[in-house]
């Protein structure tokens, strides 16, 4: 497949080439279940492979550090215009290297030091820029935390569902500036509407990370936030199926803050290479297919979790609304670990991350919790049935996880499940 017009130059590198061929033969070959992962499209690609490269572009369109820019001022605006359409947005930030630089740049507008902050805990689904211990962003703001109902395994009114009641206890205690919606390990709709109306009550303001959704709500399969929040933040690269990358919406009353913030606050030049991805990107999520696409991911997580449970793993919250499934694998198996379990799975051909489960007892390095996603498997043209399959190869090889042979075997069969779901396939034959 080319990406670019230079694609050949790089057969001058034997090394890089050797190994870009190796992950190439590990991406087509093994199942990639990483919630924050997908498969990018050529042409996404070959935006990011582009001679933007070159490019300093400090500032904003038509309020530049450097001259040149008279054509990436096009493709950002671009890329802006694209984005805000998309969601229905007032504005558009398109400069985030990452999703964490998203959030912390949004702290940075919208916060002063030692503000009080209301977000999701880590281990209950949160994200380290949620206020972790482990995160710059808990040395500069007083984080509180809310988490998740307790563990109810009866269907009709299952736990381990964001606990509003403590939201918003939590905000009359704390009175936050900001309370943060949004998670990296939750598997339910976040209602925007009841996180507004919290926000409301306490007169603080509203943030929706949403990293993992972002393609979902593009795709009108999540509740768009933004009608809700003041800002909302979110990566590129996950159910949006774009660039490594992230991005910042906000109502008009918070842009100039926000794009101060990004630049010089948080960066320097940006990547805008990275930015006509986004722009490729967006374009592509407008798009119909891709309306079906996110509707194909739910259908295929929520067959996934159904699957799962068959085998005997513990789907936390009791299902999936999204693209993932965190799965509680002590009911599955006392003794195995998420990273036993992760490790195992690897050798198998199928990729994942291990994940605590809310009140884990074993660290976060250890986990008791296994996550899962959809996203990238579905844009590889998997369904409902694959993933059944996939949930009983998972159980299998698990369960006879000291016998090589087993291993061997699921890593087969995982190779030749691959072999008829190349995301590349109609691109390169
Ligand atoms: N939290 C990571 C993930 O969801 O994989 C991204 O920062």
């Amino acid at each position: 497949m080319s990406a670019s017009p230079f694609d050949d130059f790089i057969r001058d590198d034997a090394e890089v080439v050797e190994l870009l061929g190796r992950e190439w033969a590990r991406q087509t070959s093994t199942l990639q279940l990483i919630a924050s992962e997908n498969f990018a499209s050529p042409a996404v690609m070959a935006a990011t492979g582009s001679i933007l490269t070159n490019k300093y572009a400090e500032g904003y369109p038509g309020r530049r550090y450097y001259g040149g820019n008279q054509v990436v001022d096009e493709i950002e605006d671009l890329a802006r215009r694209r984005l805000t359409a998309l969601f229905g947005a007032d504005h558009a930030n398109v400069q985030p290297h990452s999703g964490a630089n998203a959030n912390v740049a949004v702290y940075q507008a919208l916060l002063n030091p030692g503000d009080t902050v209301l977000a999701m805990r880590l281990d209950q689904g949160g994200h380290l820029t949620h206020g972790s211990p482990a995160s710059i962003t808990s040395k500069f703001w007083n984080f509180v935390s809310y988490g998740v109902t307790p563990r109810n395994d009866d269907p009709a009114s299952p736990g381990e569902h964001i606990d509003f009641e403590n939201v918003r206890a939590l905000a009359l205690e704390h009175r936050p500036t900001l309370i943060v919606a949004g998670a990296t390990a939750y598997s339910r709709f976040i209602d925007p509407a009841a996180f507004r109306e919290i926000a409301d009550e306490v007169g603080a303001l509203l943030m929706f990370d949403s990293a993992h959704v972002a393609g979902l709500i593009a795709g009108g399969s999540h509740p768009n936030p933004v009608p809700y929040a003041d800002v909302v933040t979110f990566t590129t690269h996950k159910t949006l199926r774009g660039p490594r990358g992230g991005a910042i919406l906000c109502r008009e009353e918070h842009a100039k803050k926000v794009d101060s913030a990004v630049f010089p606050g948080q960066q320097g030049g940006p990547l805008e290479h990275v930015v006509a991805a986004k722009a490729v990107a967006f374009k592509e999520a407008a798009q119909p297919a891709f309306a079906r696409y996110t509707a194909q991911i739910v259908a295929n997580a929520r067959a996934f979790a159904t699957a799962l449970a068959n085998e005997g793993f513990r789907p936390v919250s009791g299902g999936t609304d999204n693209h993932m499934v965190i799965a509680d694998l002590r009911d599955f198996d006392a003794e195995l670990t998420g990273k036993v379990a992760q490790e195992v799975l690897d050798r198998a051909g199928i990729t994942t991350n291990r994940n605590q489960i809310p009140d884990d007892p074993r660290s976060p390095f250890i986990t008791s919790g296994l996550r899962v996603g959809t996203a990238a498997e579905t844009t590889a043209g998997m369904g409902e049935g694959e993933f059944a399959q996939i949930a009983a190869l998972m159980a299998r090889v698990l369960r006879h996880r000291d016998d090589e042979n087993v291993i061997e075997d699921v890593r087969a069969q995982v190779a030749t499940l691959c072999a008829g779901f190349n995301p590349y396939a109609r691109f390169t034959s």
